[in-house]
């Protein structure tokens, strides 16, 4: 029997561009898939390079137009890795032709553009169109394991969520200006771009939402050098190279209440010195704890409260044991898995929804409520930390 082909129009040819044409290649080669990938299309700004992209990732055709590309017969998903403030006239395009969408996150650069998302997504779901947003850290095993363990009820009741995203990258001064920098083309900055996946995790595991917060963001360094051409993150500029303005916050750190009554503690940073990309989170319930730090992205800490008296401490778990999500597809037990693999595992749940018309998560409804905090921290923080709820955020 043969399988039914997936063909995909991926945008954007940057870091998550090639992260999700690895996935997209990957996927059906480890997971039995009811659907085959086929990677179609690559669209990119520039013409020469986005061919150059397509033939090293293996993409069939590339091409500079997205419209052109949504309007294609032969297309059958829209993968969306561009940046933020795109996010939005791509996804509600796609959605109007028909086509199943694959947006990066945060899903957009404000509750505005959010909800349109939101309401699209709802009116071409009656017609089978699924739409998934890319918290690709949902995927990690470990974390998989852990939402398994607090939705069966292991750690009790929450009432601690304690969330660090922690990286480096923009340290130095002189880290030259990226488009991240910019709050016209990224919405916010380290907040939206890594504090939103902290805000979603929490979410996600708890099974809870964030209700109300008081924050900070700070802006440690004002103007970064220009550099002619930035190949990913990080590098160093000349003293000599022109300067241009940051327009988005270097770090934000925000409590949290979760309906629940829950509290939380919440930082995020591209500031902090040794820490390439610490993403961690605990959270601590009456009947237990979960520990997880993606610099040990295989792992998870688990406390069982219930354990015998004398025997009580938290366990590391090694989260790629066959019984462990995701896991099985993979190598044996202990050899541990990847950053990539989140992607991987992000497409297989995806193409399976298509296919079997399960639900699919997270949707952008889960995602626009992520972005109602971050309008809910930006506002706060600009209203010197007053508490701020999140339900009326409409911008
Ligand atoms: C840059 O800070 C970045 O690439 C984020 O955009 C990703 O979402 C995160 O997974 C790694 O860091």
């Amino acid at each position: 029997m043969t399988t039914a082909p997936l063909r995909v129009a991926l945008i954007g040819t940057g870091f998550m561009g090639r992260m999700h044409a690895h996935a997209w290649r990957t996927a059906h080669r480890f997971f039995d898939l009811p659907l085959m990938p086929e990677p179609a299309l690559l669209v990119g700004r520039d013409p020469q390079r986005t061919a150059e992209a397509a033939d090293r990732l293996g993409f069939a055709e590339a091409a500079t137009d997205w419209r052109a590309a949504i309007e294609r017969e032969d297309i059958d998903l829209v993968d969306i890795c561009t940046p933020g403030d795109t996010h939005a006239e791509i996804a509600l395009a796609a959605l109007a032709a028909g086509k199943h969408v694959l947006c990066e996150k945060p899903l957009a650069n404000d509750v505005v553009q959010a909800d349109r998302m939101v309401a699209a997504a709802e009116r071409a779901a009656a017609a089978g169109v699924v739409s998934m947003c890319g918290f690709s850290y949902r995927r990690t095993p470990a974390l998989s394991l852990a939402r398994r363990l607090i939705e069966d009820g292991r750690i009790g009741q929450v009432r601690h969520v304690r969330a660090q995203y922690l990286q480096d990258w923009l340290s130095d001064p002189d880290a030259p200006f990226t488009w991240r920098l910019d709050r016209d083309r990224a919405g916010s900055g380290t907040l939206g771009d890594i504090g939103a996946h902290s805000i979603d995790t929490a979410q996600w595991l708890t099974g809870d939402d964030i209700v109300g917060v008081s924050a900070m963001l700070r802006t440690f360094v004002e103007t970064r050098p220009v550099l002619e051409e930035q190949v990913g993150l990080g590098g160093r500029a000349s003293a000599e190279a022109p300067r241009r303005d940051v327009t988005v916050d270097d770090a934000a750190a925000f409590t949290a209440r979760f309906g629940s009554g829950a509290l939380g503690v919440f930082e995020a940073t591209r500031l902090a010195t040794g820490h390439r990309n610490s993403n961690r989170i605990e959270i601590n319930g009456d009947r237990g704890s979960i520990a997880f730090d993606f610099r040990a992205m295989n792992e998870l800490d688990f406390y069982d409260a219930t354990d015998p008296a004398g025997e009580q401490g938290f366990r590391r778990i090694q989260a790629n044991e066959p019984e462990h999500p995701y896991a099985d597809a993979w190598w044996p037990a202990g050899h541990g898995l990847g950053y990539e693999h989140l992607f991987t595992h992000q497409i297989v749940d995806l193409v399976r929804a298509i296919s079997d018309g399960t639900a699919v998560a997270p949707t952008f409804a889960d995602a626009a409520r992520v972005q109602r905090v971050l309008a809910a921290v930006e506002h706060s923080a600009a209203r010197d930390s007053r508490y701020v709820t999140v339900e009326g955020e409409t911008a």
